[in-house]
């Protein structure tokens, strides 16, 4: 039996069973007619059924006017809604522009936004010249193809819909033989075969259809229908075609267990029996008469089925598990409605949920000042979305659908059935209220699912009135320390929290939470803004020394541990702390510089030092908490830096929680003006971390969210936001006048209650406190206030509240510390030395690795000629030999931009490393060799927090090259340069920066030395009293400037830093062609016990004249030696000394003027290769001339400059240039 056939029959049965014929199911949109077809048979077959809507039929297009038989001339056409040619603009709109250009009006169905829909009510062809003939012949009246993933719908006037691929092609049938459409089949049929499609027989199935349509009774009516309905959301805006109007709709029809849904069309489960896919249908039971094993078992069951004359309805095989869900379905869900539509409801309600999940936080009330009301939302805050989309009717549900079931499970909590008002109830409780939660941009399923799963909880955390209480009394200090400052020292900053109060009770509730979820330590940073109302109500500092603070210089000794001191609202401090739930604390809140957010990757370094040392393995225990404005978080890029780093395996923290105060201004500017996203946090999607924003002015929503934030981060150990939405009550400060600027907001926010009165309102109504309670909890905070600052006036410092204690044993600058020796025992060292080129057994490194390890052994074993990278390695194995840990970051450095360290190696025939230093003893402290990301501010700032969290290790970051150091800027500025002397930390943090010119051009050359030098803060003019070894020098100044020129050098250099009872920050000018030059090597003997650093190098060369035969005496350092010796050697030259030195700051007088003594008739030249306002020059020339001064070394010494020519960029782009350059510096100084 042919298809048609059996098709027949089946739709004869369904007649028979009071259904109508052949009607198409109506879809929202093409996704959702893709899913609704899926459960159906294979998906290729659900796209050929999504392509297939809103067929017109044949009977009411004659009655629109339409001619009844083929080959007739068309009369105009039906209900079109045409698309004019002003509205075709887009190239894929070509064939609606060719349609009209050809008199044939054409629509667009606006539903398919992937894949639009142009119905051409007359007759036309698919390839443009056979459209046109096609046309003309009037023979074909509709065909339906996709060209560029536009699908053009041609249907003849009979509605025989004609064969279709999905292929760029198209299939159609109709013609009579011998007219001139038949061309246009073949040649379709062509363009299937072009394409690999089989073509498809169509006529007979024409033919067939072309019968079934004309029986197909209430077609008529419906194609009369204009358009779409209400209630019918979804259905074609164009044609009016599909849509099955309310007056029409048939009697319900009773449920069956084997759920046939009602409304008097073609059992939708069987829909697809159609002439649209006759074709499929026909190639399909052809192919199951031939071999059902060719095809997919579903096909299979629905022919056998059809054969076995199943009941209408019944033929497509459901399993038993999706009949059990169907007859779940309530009533209400299907009444009325056919199985499309209650599909459709449901897609619609996913739609509408899915809105509120991404993006119900968009209408959330989360403004107390409710700036936004006044302004048209979608501008301001919701540049791309409409409130709308939140809304029942955009989905096309009406008020009364609001009382109808809907089948949720799994979706939402709660029971498995609910009515569209409690789900939309829930949905803008949940994301509309004071809390907007942004979490739909995360990765993980299993992240969003937790949030969703409290987020949705009706029954979510309720405070007890204990608890309220408790948030009241928070709050109460927050708002009554800020008063009480601004009454006692009305004309000082203190940059207050007045606005945003609540964050305090919600950084009390983020700690004591994080207590019981087995939090130990927390870590913060934070800026200006409330930053005394935390040290004081978080931190726990001793509101005595706070409000001592505010009266400085009282206690002259004080300076001994205030440094050179800061302003009050950028001190830190480090405190124990008992919390209300019983448990401890140590708190750190990190000092910071006026720059906003640098403390941020400084608190993440001291973060990850913290659970280092305290084997925190999973970083449960030991937590960064990090405050910031809205205006820097979203402008400050090291904020993206610090997220950036957030789950790098050696920089994580297992999680950081940013607290934004956003009181929706920076200084005087306004959002619109900080930034180009909705919120200041936006920042923070890129990592796929939660967000929350909250209404700053409901307390309890506030707690609630740090909660869910603290809980957050300990369950999955990533970053979370905490967004407070806020004001300021002040002006940026509390002397500044706001009212210059915004006029409008601090109208509002004088009329605004404070946070504390919103509050305590609340409670007092509720019944939670009563007023008495109330007054009773504001005067005793009051009295303690005063008490306190009454205390403060005998407050001293104490050197504990500024030296953690694993710092202990570490001296302050008054006292000193004596010089200890940094070589090692030559045994030991060779030990050491051997093991950090050793490679394991069975271990497959790459041959070159092989070659530069075993001249690495070779070296240590003859004891000469051992180069830079050996005698780091030497220099780190040692110390970790002795149990110092230590910690090297910076791009690239396992291997080293120049292929020098090979720290990490690569078996080159399987995933596996190895590490030497990590293999020396059993004994051995650990060593982290950290790749970092492409960052240098965020990295160095979070080596530089590392560093400042213990003594016991020796941290150095490496600049790629040296002059991207300047990235970092803010952190060397104001963390290294003077982070000391501000704030009385001491940090040995290492600076490795790369330097030499080399003819590398501008930017590769110069790590900016002279910048280093220029803040050292040694006197040029004073020679400081020098002991032996100018440890005390080293001490009093903030940081060491060295250019190391031998290999040895540096191995002491780096030893040093662990090997002294301070701490001093070390900027280190290192090699690059020097890393491989052959006179750049080191005995074993200068690495051996009783030696130790040599701050400046004297000229011992062999031959050279008598010291007093000297001419001259050349100062130099670092790479240029190289270069001088090397000339001079090649010049025969003997009266010529050449001196290095190797600690440029801070300087050693001493042994620069032990070496001019020494050559009593030489005049003084300093060579540099920089440019003359660049390298050393600057800052050696007056500690040169005040040598001479001091140590009476015939002062009217004229020393002279051998360099290059002042310029603008650190070096030239041409070789050549920089060879005569060279050539000359030398000339200066050799001549
Ligand atoms: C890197 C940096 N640039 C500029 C400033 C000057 N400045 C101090 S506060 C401020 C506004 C900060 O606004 P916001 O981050 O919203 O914090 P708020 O003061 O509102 O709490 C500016 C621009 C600064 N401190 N740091
Ligand atoms: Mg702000």
């Amino acid at each position: 039996m042919r298809w048609v056939e059996v098709a027949a029959r089946r739709i004869a049965q369904h007649a028979s069973r009071g259904r109508s014929g052949l009607e198409w199911p109506r879809f929202g949109s093409r996704e959702t007619a893709l899913r609704w077809g899926e459960p159906f048979g294979p998906t290729t077959w659900s796209r050929a059924l999504a392509g297939r809507v809103g067929r017109p039929t044949g009977k009411a297009r004659s009655k629109d006017g339409g001619s009844g038989g083929q080959g007739s001339k068309p009369a105009t056409r039906g209900p079109i809604v045409a698309l004019s040619p002003d509205q075709i603009t887009e190239p894929k709109h070509e064939l609606a522009q060719l349609l009209w250009k050809f008199g044939l009006p054409c629509g667009m169905d606006e539903r398919e936004n992937a894949f639009p829909i142009f119905y051409a009510d007359s007759k036309i062809d698919m390839s443009l010249d056979d459209m046109k003939e096609l046309m003309r012949t009037h023979c074909v009246a509709c065909i339906k193809c996709t060209m560029n993933n536009t699908i053009v719908t041609m249907t003849d006037y009979k509605g025989a819909v004609k064969t279709q691929c999905s292929a760029g092609s198209v299939g159609f049938a109709g013609p009579k033989r011998g007219q001139p459409g038949r061309r246009a089949a073949a040649c379709s049929r062509a363009a299937h075969a072009r394409v690999g499609i089989p073509d498809v027989p169509c006529t007979s199935q024409y033919r067939a259809l072309r019968a079934f349509a004309s029986e197909s009774k209430p077609h008529a009516q419906q194609q009369a229908r204009p358009s779409q309905q209400a209630g019918t959301a979804g259905a074609p805006s164009v044609l009016g075609l599909n849509v099955a109007s309310p007056q029409q709709q048939p009697p319900k029809a009773k449920r069956d267990p084997f759920p046939v849904l009602s409304g008097g069309k073609l059992d939708p489960s069987e829909s697809f029996m159609t002439g649209t896919n006759a074709a499929v249908l026909e190639q399909m039971y052809d192919r199951y008469m031939e071999d059902p094993s060719k095809l997919h078992a579903s096909w299979v069951a629905f022919f056998n089925n059809i054969e076995a004359d199943v009941k209408p309805g019944q033929a497509v095989a459901l399993s038993r598990q999706s009949r059990n869900q169907l007859s779940k379905i309530p009533a209400s869900m299907t009444e009325g409605r056919d199985l499309f539509q209650v599909s459709e409801d449901t897609i619609k309600l996913m739609a509408m949920m899915r809105a509120y999940r991404h993006r119900g936080h968009l209408v959330a009330d989360l403004d107390p000042l409710q700036l936004n009301d006044s302004i048209d939302v979608d501008d301001v805050l919701v540049p791309y979305i409409s409130r709308k989309e939140l809304e029942p009717s955009y989905y096309g549900f009406t008020e009364a659908d609001l009382d109808r079931e809907f089948v949720v499970s799994g979706e939402i909590p709660g029971p498995a059935v609910r009515k569209l008002r409690d789900v939309y109830n829930l949905l803008r409780e949940s994301y509309c209220g004071k809390v907007g939660v942004e979490y739909r941009h995360m990765v993980s399923k299993e992240e969003k699912v937790w949030i969703s799963s409290f987020v949705e909880n009706p029954n979510k955390s309720k405070f007890s009135v204990a608890e309220k209480k408790i948030i009241l009394e928070d709050l109460a200090r927050a708002e009554l320390f800020e008063k009480f400052l601004s009454f006692k020292h009305s004309t000082a900053k203190r940059f207050g929290l007045e606005g945003g109060e609540s964050v305090i009770p919600g950084l009390l509730a983020l700690v004591e939470h994080g207590a019981a979820l087995g939090v130990e330590n927390v870590i913060m940073g934070m800026p200006h803004r409330g930053r005394l109302n935390v040290l004081g109500h978080v931190v726990r500092k001793p509101l005595e020394q706070i409000f001592h603070e505010f009266t400085p210089h009282e206690d002259p000794d004080a300076d001994q541990y205030l440094g050179s001191g800061d302003v009050k609202y950028h001190l830190g401090t480090s405190q124990e702390a008992s919390l209300r739930n019983g448990r401890r604390v140590h708190f750190s809140l990190l000092a910071n510089p006026s720059h906003l957010e640098a403390v941020d990757p400084v608190v993440m370094g001291k973060t990850r030092a913290k659970q280092f040392f305290t084997d925190d393995f999973d970083r449960r225990k030991t937590v960064a908490v990090t405050l910031h404005g809205d205006a820097s978080f979203a402008g400050q890029g090291v904020v993206a830096e610090v997220l950036e780093l957030s789950d790098l395996r050696d920089y994580t923290v297992g999680g950081t929680i940013h607290i934004v105060v956003n009181n929706q201004i920076g200084f005087t500017t306004d959002p619109r003006y900080a930034r180009s996203s909705p919120y200041p946090t936006d920042v923070a999607k890129t990592v796929g971390i939660p967000i929350f924003h909250v209404n700053g002015d409901s307390a309890e929503d506030v707690v609630r969210v740090c909660m869910l934030a603290m809980e957050y981060r300990q369950r999955f150990g990533k970053d979370v936001v905490i967004d407070v939405f806020c004001y300021r009550r002040h002006g940026h400060n509390e002397l500044d006048q706001p009212m210059f600027t915004q006029p409008l907001m601090y109208k509002r926010i004088k009329e605004h209650p404070t946070v504390l009165n919103v509050y305590a309102k609340q409670l007092i109504s509720e019944g939670a406190v009563t007023e008495a309670e109330y007054k009773e909890m504001h005067d005793t905070i009051m009295a303690e206030f005063n008490k306190r600052f009454i205390a403060a006036k005998d407050w001293k410092p104490h050197m504990k509240d500024w030296l953690a204690s694993q710092w202990k044993g570490i001296q302050s600058p008054h006292i000193f510390c004596s010089p200890r020796k940094t070589g090692v025992k030559e045994e030991h060292l060779r030990e050491i030395g051997l093991k950090t080129c050793r490679l394991p057994t069975g271990f497959r490194a790459h041959p070159l690795i092989k070659k530069i390890f075993a001249e690495r052994r070779t070296s240590i074993e003859l004891g000469e000629s051992i180069d830079w990278a050996t005698a780091e390695a030497m220099a780190f194995g040692t110390l970790l030999a002795e149990g110092t840990h230590v910690r090297l970051s910076g791009q690239d450095c396992e291997r080293g931009t120049f292929s020098q360290r090979h720290a990490v190696l690569h078996d080159q025939d399987k995933p596996s490393n190895y590490i030497p230093l990590n293999n020396l003893t059993p004994k051995q402290a650990k060593f982290r060799v950290c790749n970092s990301n492409l960052s240098e501010m965020a990295v160095l700032g979070f080596e530089t927090g590392y560093s400042l969290e213990s003594p016991n290790v020796l941290v150095l970051w490496e600049a790629q090259f040296g002059d991207f150091a300047n990235g970092a800027q803010v952190i060397i500025d104001t963390f290294i340069a003077a982070g000391e002397k501000k704030w009385r930390r001491q940090s040995g943090i290492v600076l490795l920066l790369p330097h030499g010119y080399e003819g590398q051009g501008p930017e590769h050359s110069s790590a900016r030395l002279e910048r280093y030098l220029q803040m050292c803060d040694d006197d040029p003019d004073v020679v400081p009293d020098l002991d032996s070894e100018s440890t005390k020098q080293i001490q009093e100044c903030n940081w060491q400037v060295c250019n190391p020129s031998t290999p040895a050098n540096y191995f002491h250099l780096l030893r040093r830093q662990i090997h002294r009872g301070f701490r001093k920050p070390l900027v280190v000018m290192t090699p690059k062609s020097l890393l491989r030059h052959p006179q750049c090597k080191s005995s074993l003997s200068d690495f051996e016990e009783g030696t130790s650093f040599i701050r400046v190098q004297p000229d011992v060369t062999p031959g050279l004249k008598a010291p007093h035969e000297i001419r001259r005496l050349v100062l130099c350092s670092g790479k240029v030696f190289f270069d001088l010796f090397r000339e001079r050697t090649k010049r025969d030259v003997e009266d010529v000394a050449l001196v290095r030195i190797e600690q440029i700051s801070p300087f050693p007088y001493d042994l620069v003027a032990k070496e001019i003594r020494k050559y009593p008739n030489a005049d003084l030249v300093w060579c540099q290769e920089e440019s003359k306002n660049m390298g050393a020059w600057s800052y050696v020339l007056p500690r040169l001339e005040t040598t001479l001064r001091h140590f009476d070394l015939n002062p009217s010494r004229r020393i002279r400059y051998a360099g290059r020519s002042p310029s603008a960029a650190p070096a030239t782009g041409n070789a050549l240039t920089h060879a005569e350059e060279t050539t000359a510096l030398l000339n200066a100084s050799l001549h």
